[in-house]
């Protein structure tokens, strides 16, 4: 009987259906264990080979955990809200809910196709009301809520104002803050929209003019992970920064404690670094410098440095040119140069700035004096030197900063040296192992030791306190875009918040979608919707991040109407043990998710701070593009081996055309009516394609479908294939050649089954040996799949394969445990072969994995190398613990060792045990 995959999977699929075999209870007397994978956004493109690398991975993982007795949690659902789906719908001239719900169902299709073990009855759609109902209310308490720097936690406002109705504000301004201090009673005087404006500076989600980064192709706001490279990420278009009304997150107060929290959760170290580095906490001070002949007590100018010890080494200050002070302090001689260089910055973006290639600056004509020389250090701006980061301002110290080094060689300003032995004629030095020179009470010191110094100076002259940074700001939170939550909130006429605690506030279907007014959204263009009893909604909607930010926890109570999740529900589930996704999401989504976590932990919500013990993240599957050489000013194409002999333009064929490198030269001329009447210069009778490995890209020709491959080696082979492409971690090319393989190891271990007349398994008993194969391969499956080693488990499957086909084994008492092992990795047919082959009447996924037993892998035979007179000329196997009187007469009655020893009387017997005989004559 030959192996059917198509029979096979079908059945298999219908049975786990019928039997709904991956519904999941709330409650069982096994461990749990909540393996995630970061759920697709429904593209219109659908699924290609890359996409599932991740699922099948976690798939294997959720899976086994089944066997091995835990209640698993293995749910899939959609981020379907977000800029992508409603880019593709009005590209498509469609409405964002008819096409998501059209690539849902095919994004269905597919990946049952590849037979995954989600339990569907919770799948999640982030656009459907019923959950953004909850990302709504999330948003409230988010509104609600304030952080607290004492308790270090989010608290409801009603703290609060408890405290300020009892104590004023003086308890909860935070150390080196520059807000006003007030009393009970001055706060209690406060009319309401006062009130509001300050507890608007507190809220965990506000309302800020903000500078934000406006993209006018994309007419919205993007957060500063969504811009890359100065660009939208996606599309690549123009970013620019511009004042607007926005909500935001103040995800910064969360600061210490997502850095904090790194420590106890497994993740890459490489995603911690990118973590750590995006919220990029520095440790400094700030330093106040005066400036001359200004008195007034705005008038000083405050840096912030990470090196307080190069006081001395200060031979300039430079400010952000956008500062409001640069105004007061310019000369009339530098008026206009300052304003001209105003202008010229207001057009770079924040990377044109940092990258330190072009030096630029002007002198403001100002001088500030050195806190303790009194020297007169000239007061530059400069577009190095970003508004919102630090104080906006720095010291310049030359010889310790190679920006400050190359501004002032190229403005020909003094660069002192307080480094002692250091050479700084090409180079300034930023090494912190080092003495300081040439700064009075500094000298003689360390970096450390000056710098702590410095903090306590500071302070005796009241200049000055140490100063903690953060790269990281506060996430936007608004979108003027039309496919996402809308807020729960309108405005009064005098713009005060309402909010809207009747829950889900519905997105109104528009017919037409189009930017609104005045650089709102789409929504503003519906009056109806955006006028509702006298006050105004707000036309904004919520980010994409918002919807995925709390998805892991919906799975566990995905149809609780009344609450986000219940308590006694998330307390079962927990964490998320094993959370898999692409390392793209490692400043955006996962942070946010964390912090939102966060939130709701301090709130009561749930009982853990972070929501996923491990990250794995899978590497890509590339495309393996297919070029072709078409000779310049022609239509003929030239084979790979021999374009080098002519002017060539390269262009793409499709990857499907193409058997391995060979062009399939009849599909390439029906491509296209450009390509019909080509012609074909070819090497050895083929025309052979050149290759390039890159993205998997439909505009590259090399997608591969999935749905194609299944149906040409079914979803088990795929899936295996996966699999044994390379470690999960890497990013490594497809090549459907090297399918074939795998297949043809699929076919082999079904032979262990079934033969010409059906099928050959037996009940005789197994060997030592056979046993040996199997347990040697359960040992390495199961810490493979623990070490999420995938693709060395495949090649244990190849080699336990082999092993028992040399030994022609069709034993039940060895195939039913290869089978269980073999379940998470290609369910349909271990399915078939459990109950078809081997007569079991219940699911294989209700098996136990195998308990490995060391004792068949202890070697308790040797064989031994038989020489005579040193030559080697047998061997002969004897268990190990025999000793020489055991063996002698045997190896002396053995025909070989008889036909050598030619009547010969033995001289001597040598016997090493676990080594080697030999017989002396
Ligand atoms: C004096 C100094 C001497 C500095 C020295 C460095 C080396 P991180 O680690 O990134 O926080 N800086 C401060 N504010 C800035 C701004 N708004 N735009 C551009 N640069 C700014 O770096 C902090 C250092 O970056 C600060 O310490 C300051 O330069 C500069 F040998 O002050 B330093």
């Amino acid at each position: 009987m030959e192996y059917n995959f198509g029979e096979i999977e079908k059945w298999a699929k219908q049975y786990w259906n019928e039997k709904e075999i991956y519904t999941v209870l709330n409650s069982s007397s096994k461990p749990k264990c909540y393996v995630l994978d970061m759920f697709p956004y429904p593209s219109g493109t659908g699924l290609h080979v890359g996409h599932p690398l991740g699922y099948i991975a976690s798939d294997i993982y959720a899976r086994y955990k089944r066997l091995k007795g835990f209640n698993v949690l293995h749910p899939m659902g959609f981020d379907s809200f977000g800029l992508p789906a409603e880019q593709y719908a009005l590209e498509t001239g469609q409405h964002p809910a008819d096409t998501t719900k059209v690539n849902i169902a095919r994004y269905r299709e597919q990946l049952d196709n590849i037979g995954f073990c989600f339990d569907w009855t919770r799948e999640v759609r982030t656009s459907e009301p019923s959950y953004y109902k909850h990302t709504q209310s999330i948003f409230v308490k988010l509104y609600n809520s304030w952080y607290n720097v004492h308790t270090q936690k989010a608290e409801n406002l009603e703290t609060l104002i408890a405290i300020l109705n009892e104590n004023g504000n003086a308890q909860i301004v935070e150390k080196n803050s520059k807000e006003n201090i007030f009393d009970a009673a001055t706060w209690q005087a406060f009319s309401h929209t006062e009130k509001q404006t300050f507890l608007m500076q507190h809220r965990l989600a506000y309302r800020s003019e903000t500078m934000v980064n406006w993209c006018e192709a994309l007419l919205t706001v993007l957060a500063n992970d969504e811009v890359v490279g100065g660009v939208s990420e996606r599309g690549g278009h123009p970013v620019e920064r511009k004042l607007m009304n926005q909500w935001n997150l103040r995800i910064t107060k969360y600061a210490d404690r997502l850095i904090d929290g790194l420590q106890n959760v497994d993740f890459p170290e490489s995603l911690k670094i990118m973590q750590r580095n995006w919220i990029g906490k520095s440790e400094g001070a700030s330093i106040v410098f005066e400036i001359q002949n200004q008195t007034d007590l705005n008038s000083k100018i405050e840096v912030f440095t990470t090196r307080p010890d190069t006081i001395y080494g200060v031979s300039f200050l430079v400010m952000a040119p956008e500062l409001a002070l640069v105004q007061n302090i310019k000369s009339t001689e530098q008026a206009n140069a300052v304003d001209d260089y105003i202008k010229y910055v207001k057009g770079r973006s924040e990377i044109e700035r940092m990258s330190d290639k072009k030096i630029s600056g002007v002198f403001t004509g100002a001088y500030a004096k050195h806190p303790f020389t009194q020297a007169l250090l000239p007061i530059w701006i400069s577009e190095y030197v970003l508004a919102n980061y630090g104080t906006g301002a720095i010291m310049a110290v030359p010889c310790g900063d190679e920006r400050d080094y190359k501004f002032a060689k190229h403005f020909q300003i003094a660069i002192p040296n307080i480094f002692e032995g250091v050479d700084i004629s090409e180079n300034a030095f930023t090494d912190y192992d080092v003495t300081i020179a040439n700064s009075e009470m500094l000298n003689g010191l360390k970096v450390v030791a000056a710098k702590e110094k410095m903090f306590t100076l500071l302070l005796e002259k009241n200049i000055g306190s140490k100063k903690i940074n953060y790269k990281f700001r506060d996430a936007g939170f608004s979108r003027q875009r039309y496919w996402g939550e809308p807020f729960p909130v309108a405005y009064d006429a005098e713009n005060n918040v309402v909010i809207d605690e009747n829950l889900p506030v519905l997105l109104p279907h528009l017919s037409e979608i189009k930017a609104g007014p005045l650089g709102k959204g789409p929504l503003a263009n519906n009056l109806e919707w955006m006028n509702k009893n006298g006050l105004t909604r707000e036309t904004d909607t919520m980010p994409g991040f918002a919807g995925s930010s709390w998805y892991y926890l919906r799975y566990m109570d995905p149809h609780n109407d009344s609450e986000i999740c219940n308590k006694a529900i998330s307390d079962y589930w927990n964490q998320v043990d094993v959370y898999v996704g692409g390392a793209e999401h490692a400043v955006g989504h996962l942070l946010y998710s964390r912090m939102w976590c966060k939130v709701l932990y301090d709130l009561g919500e749930i009982s853990f701070d972070e929501p996923y013990k491990k990250i794995i993240n899978q590497g890509m599957i590339q495309g393996n593009s297919r070029l072709v050489y078409r000779i310049k000013g022609t239509n003929t194409f030239v084979s790979h081996g021999l374009k080098d002999t002519y002017e060539t333009d390269t262009l793409y064929a499709d990857y499907g055309f193409c058997d391995g490198l060979e062009l399939d030269i009849n599909a390439f001329k029906n491509w296209r009516e450009e390509f019909a009447g080509a012609q074909f210069i070819l090497e050895d009778e083929k025309y052979i394609c050149g290759s390039l490995v890159e993205k998997m890209s439909k505009r590259l020709y090399n997608v591969v479908n999935p749905d194609d491959i299944i149906l040409q080696y079914g979803a088990d082979t795929f899936r295996m294939y996966e699999m044994f492409l390379g470690p999960i971690e890497m990013s490594k090319p497809w090549d459907t050649k090297g399918i074939e393989g795998v297949h043809r190891f699929i076919k082999k271990l079904w032979r262990l089954f079934y033969n010409e007349n059906g099928i050959c398994v037996n009940e005789k008993t197994a060997t030592d040996a056979e046993y040996k194969i199997l347990h040697k391969h359960i040992k390495k499956i199961e810490s493979d799949i623990e070490n999420f080693a995938f693709n060395t488990s495949i090649s244990a499957f190849m080699i336990a394969t082999n092993e028992l086909s040399a030994l022609n084994c069709n034993k039940k008492s060895i195939l039913q445990d290869l089978v269980i092992t073999l379940a998470p990795f290609a369910p349909h047919l271990a399915e078939h072969l459990w109950q078809q082959a081997l007569g079991n009447a219940t699911s294989v996924l209700d098996a136990a994995f195998p308990i490995f037993n060391a004792s068949y892998l202890i070697e308790n035979t040797f064989t031994y190398p038989v020489a005579i007179n040193g030559k080697a000329r047998t061997e002969m196997e004897f268990a190990l613990d025999l000793l020489q009187a055991d063996v002698e007469p045997i190896v002396l009655q053995n025909e070989i060792v008889l036909k050598w020893l030619e009547g010969k009387a033995v001289k001597k017997f040598i016997f090493v045990k676990g080594k080697m005989i030999n017989v002396v004559v």
